[in-house]
This record gives C-alpha cells, sequence and structure tokens, in this order.
C-alpha cells in the first residue's frame, strides 16, 4: 500500500509555505543570516513542537520565519520542500504565502515574491513539478491590511492565483475580509479560506455567503451543522483536509476519531493535505498513510481523494489532462 500511495500521483492544495522550514534548514539560515533562534539544536527545534492549539502552533511558526530575509532564503525554502515533495509523488503544489509575516519584519514584497518565484521555476524545470501560489491575508490583523497587501502585490498579480485567509480563526469570522475578497475577485483572483477548523461552522456558511470562495480549507467542523452538509455536498465544494494537521493541534483527539470517514460518507468533496509539513509530522505522503492506518481505506478511495485535487487545482486543463 506504500508504494502505490506514493506512485498516485497527489496535488498539494493546502499547504503554507513558511509550514515546510524544517529544523534543520531553519537553523542553517538562522547561521548564514546571523539570526538568534532559542534553539541550541535540531533537536530542540523539534521538541518544541508539542501543540495545545492552533494558536501555540502559530506562535512557533511566526518565531521560526524569523530566519527568512532574503529571496535567496525564500527560494531555498521552496526549493527545498519541493524536491520532498517530488520524491513522495508529488505533481503539483499551491502554496500559501503569508506576506505580512515578512513585511512586519522589515523584509520586503519583492524578496518573498523573487525567491518564491526562482523556487517554482526551477520546480518545473527540474523536478515536472506545477505549482500555483495563494496569497494569504492574515485574518487577526486588520482588514484594511489585507486590503493594503493586495494593492501592493499589483506587480506580482500575474504569479497569484487566488488569495487566501489563515491564522487564529476564532474572534476573525471571514465577513472581517469582505472587502479585500471582493476586491480580489475584481482583480480576477479565484478565492479560498480557512473554515471550521477551530471555527464555528456559521463561519463555513459566512465564507461561501460573504467571501465567495471555491474551497474551505479545513472544513472539519461542517458536520456539526447538518444543513451546512447538504449545502457544500450540493455545490460540490472542495474542502482541504490537513488529518495530521488536525492531530497535532489537538482538532482531533486521535486519527481514529477523525470526522474524514463521515465526511467522506456524506458524499462531500475531499482532498488531503498537509498543512504545515515541517510543524505536524510529515508531507503529503505520511497524511495519506496516517488516513490508511486510521481508516483502512481501499486503493479505490485514495485514488479518488487524489483525484479530486487535480480536479480541483489551479492549473492548465493541458497540465490536468496530462495529470488525469
Ligand atoms: C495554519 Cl494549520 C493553520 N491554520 C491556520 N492558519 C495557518 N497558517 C499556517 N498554518
Ligand atoms: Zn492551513
Amino acid at each position: 500500500m506504500r508504494d502505490f500511495l506514493k506512485a498516485l500521483p497527489k496535488a498539494e492544495l493546502h499547504l503554507h509555505i513558511e509550514g515546510t522550514l524544517e529544523p534543520e534548514l531553519m537553523m542553517a539560515l538562522a547561521e548564514r543570516n546571523g539570526v538568534t533562534l532559542p534553539y541550541a539544536s535540531v533537536e530542540e527545534v523539534r521538541a518544541a513542537y508539542d501543540f495545545d492549539d492552533l494558536q501555540s502552533f502559530l506562535d512557533l511558526y511566526f518565531q521560526g520565519m524569523s530566519v527568512l530575509l532574503t529571496a535567496r532564503d525564500f527560494e531555498d525554502l521552496a526549493m527545498d520542500y519541493f524536491q520532498r515533495a517530488a520524491a513522495e509523488g508529488v505533481v503539483h503544489v499551491e502554496m500559501h504565502v503569508d506576506p505580512q509575516a515578512h513585511l512586519s519584519r522589515g523584509v520586503a514584497l519583492e524578496a518573498v515574491m523573487e525567491g518564491l518565484e526562482r523556487a517554482r521555476r526551477r520546480a518545473e524545470d527540474e523536478l515536472d513539478l506545477s505549482t500555483a501560489m495563494i496569497l494569504a491575508f492574515l485574518r487577526d490583523r486588520p482588514a484594511e491590511e489585507a486590503e493594503s497587501l493586495l494593492e501592493q502585490a499589483a506587480p506580482y498579480l500575474d504569479r497569484i492565483d487566488a488569495v487566501g485567509l489563515d491564522s487564529a480563526e476564532v474572534g476573525h469570522p471571514p465577513s472581517k475580509f469582505r472587502e479585500a475578497f471582493r476586491r480580489a475577485g475584481e482583480l480576477g483572483l479565484a478565492r479560498v479560506a480557512h473554515a471550521g477548523e477551530e471555527g464555528p461552522p456559521a463561519y463555513i456558511h459566512e465564507a461561501l455567503d460573504v467571501l465567495d470562495v471555491c474551497r474551505i480549507d479545513h472544513g472539519v467542523r461542517c458536520l456539526e451543522d447538518e444543513a451546512l452538509v447538504a449545502r457544500l455536498r450540493d455545490e460540490a465544494m472542495v474542502l482541504t483536509v490537513c488529518p495530521l494537521s488536525n492531530l497535532r493541534l489537538k482538532v482531533v483527539e486521535r486519527m481514529e476519531a477523525h470526522p474524514l470517514p463521515a465526511m467522506l460518507e456524506a458524499g462531500l468533496n475531499l482532498t488531503l493535505n498537509s498543512d504545515d509539513p515541517a510543524y505536524f509530522g510529515g508531507g503529503m505522503l505520511e497524511n495519506f498513510l496516517a488516513c490508511q492506518r486510521a481508516f483502512g481505506w481501499s486503493r479505490e478511495t485514495f485514488a479518488r481523494l487524489a483525484g479530486n485535487a487535480i480536479e480541483a487545482a489551479f492549473m492548465s486543463e493541458a497540465r490536468r489532462a496530462e495529470l488525469r
């Protein structure tokens, strides 16, 4: 089964590129850039990754990315990840990027965009890996900051496929970002949003009603609302579920208690993704394997889930045809 899941062409639709920063690269970049981290070794970094909830993870996620300063750092970050992903059968990666987390540290948007662009070209050339980019708004920052980021991103719109909404969910409902998402639509960008990870099902309804999203990132709390489940199923709305993330952030207590099998049973349009692989214990293959161990799914089920992601991906029809 491992060989089958590894060989299965997988598209990753829910990934934060800053969440791919492995402790080894974090330490190397800290050294290269003269940044001080509160860790003496790679082992200490890993030992710190014992999270209670989303916020306790986000604190270390934002701290870890303090080593990313130059275009070269962002290129190294993404290329390092693209190589690992390709080696486990990933053929397409859609990366969320959090520019506000870099701008607020004095890192120019140009450094972020140039570095990531170089890595994307290399991924295409060297790894036959296609990529897309989702410009994410930090929902715990003011809505005006998101609107300003979108205007600053004007020179890079041709490299951006969609806007997204991430970071601390509870207390920051989708409606807060009505204007930024409306403007993104006007600029021709697709819309996705994290909803129903820690937040209530009402946030999923709101993301659909107010932000006009084409995908819901996570969405695992949808089962608490029967009418919502019917709506998601009827609209064939794509949900980008991240099993190991949900386990490590204690959205679920054990993998066996994950709502995925019930969501599948409900006829939802599901995909499997890794979210922040450097922090949550593995990439796409490990997420597929965790489901295999916990739910005992058949090859057909995994092939269907992988197929759902190819169909929902931001990629050319020519590329989609190639991967079908
Ligand atoms: C995230 Cl797991 C998760 N949830 C919300 N925002 C995020 N940013 C990076 N990882
Ligand atoms: Zn996420």
